[in-house]
């Protein structure tokens, strides 16, 4: 029922008559004949709730048909089953079901009459025949649409977010205890994986795993380096659960102490964190985490002589302070930064992960060299105030210590 209001929600939306025309991801070759695991289109996903390659649904006003693999007992065989034509109507609550491979005949029938159509395609989601097909017919982008909806989230997709948020908590403790000096990145990103495949979940972008100056690497996910002793460790993870992502980075000590120059840049991260979350809530200017987070770590730089009280800040924080967060990562980037909203609403989900970031070469005490730190949380808007879905992992200096260093003493 969500997926079938969904679709009435977005229409009412549209032109009258406008036709909706949505395609599903297409499989992508890893190499020779092996496909990487399929991920569903979000926006197919979000209106359909159906997860099969080969997917295409057309729906307007008056009717919603579903395109599909049909049900073939040698492919079964191969590739486990289908949910198949005849079952579909019921099982997506659509008006008729059709095997994909009669897309191209059918859809000159299905198109006429239609005042406007609604779709985007990505390039290698439908034979070029198709798209010939529609040029002749007034056209609007979907994307923008389907994006505004998915920007805020219902009961359902919160509860969603909240278990891939709760799954990767979990798993960042796990991987905080595990750590040690001596051990290699990729043994701590099997912790994450372990316990992610554990719940039924799988990572929602490739975990960034950063021992030492490679957190200073905003996207590093080598992850196959050896743990060094004084180091920090940066991870960046998180799982999707029924396709909703969690984002969530700790950075703490390798050997469970931050040095007196690790605990100062920390400081003024967990600083900038806490005070950019606590200004969310609606009404506020959706850039205002960001000022919040810059100034602060503005001026804890240059107290601590390692930004001029003219320098670029972006030497040291080059990234925004956070981006929407569910069925994607980086979610509807349609509605990216303040081009639509202005003003946090309740039911949006953002990320809130300033850093600091000090290269090796930088010209700076070399105390501070080779420091990479980010705190990362995800947020939900609510009617008065926020959330921090994440809130259970630790982030204060003494609570990530104790975390650390508790497993050591017991194990070793
Ligand atoms: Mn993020």
């Amino acid at each position: 029922m969500i997926h079938k209001n969904r679709r009435a929600k977005l229409l009412s939306r549209l032109n009258a008559g406008g036709l909706v025309i949505i395609a599903t991801n297409p499989e992508q070759i890893r190499s020779g004949d092996v496909h990487y695991p399929f991920r569903p289109h979000s926006d197919f996903w979000y209106l359909t709730g159906f997860t099969e390659p080969d997917a295409v649904a057309i729906f307007s006003s008056k009717s919603y048909h579903i395109f599909l693999r049909d049900k073939d007992p040698v492919r079964d065989i191969w590739d486990g089953k289908h949910l198949g034509v005849e079952a579909a109507p019921k099982a997506l609550k659509a008006d008729f079901s059709y095997p994909i491979t009669q897309l191209k005949t059918r859809l000159p029938k299905l198109i006429t009459n239609t005042s406007v159509l609604y779709y985007d395609f990505k390039p290698g989601a439908l034979d070029d025949e198709i798209i010939t097909l529609l040029a002749d017919f007034e056209y609007q982008s979907l994307t923008p649409y389907v994006h505004e909806m998915r920007l805020f989230k219902d009961a359902e997709e919160i509860k969603l977010m909240q278990q891939a948020s709760d799954i990767s908590v979990a798993a960042h403790k796990l991987a905080m205890q595990k750590t040690q000096a001596g051990l290699f990145e990729f043994e701590i990103t099997s912790v994450l994986d372990s316990h992610f495949r554990k719940n039924n979940a799988e990572h929602a972008y490739p975990p960034i795993v950063a021992g030492g100056e490679n957190a200073c690497i905003l996207h590093y996910n080598d992850n196959n380096q050896r743990l060094k002793d004084g180091d920090l460790l940066l991870i960046d993870a998180g799982c999707e659960v029924s396709g909703y992502a969690a984002d969530i980075t700790r950075t703490f000590p390798i050997n469970g102490k931050f040095s007196d120059a690790q605990r100062q840049i920390y400081q003024i991260v967990l600083d900038a964190q806490s005070s950019a979350i606590k200004s969310i809530r609606p009404g506020v200017a959706i850039n205002r985490p960001h000022q919040i987070a810059s100034d602060i770590i503005r001026q804890g730089l240059i107290k601590l002589d390692i930004l001029p009280h003219d320098g670029n800040l972006s030497q040291f924080y080059m990234h925004n302070t956070g981006h929407w967060l569910g069925l994607d990562v980086h979610d509807t980037p349609e509605y990216k930064g303040t081009t639509q909203y202005h003003e946090f609403i309740a039911g949006m989900v953002i990320t809130v992960e300033p850093g600091i970031y000090i290269h090796k070469d930088d010209k700076i005490d070399p105390i501070y060299w080779g420091i990479g730190i980010r705190i990362e949380d995800d947020v939900l808007v609510t009617q008065t105030s926020h959330k921090v879905l994440s809130a259970a992992l630790v982030k204060n200096i003494d609570e990530i210590e104790d975390l650390v260093k508790n497993e050591h003493t017991t194990s070793d």
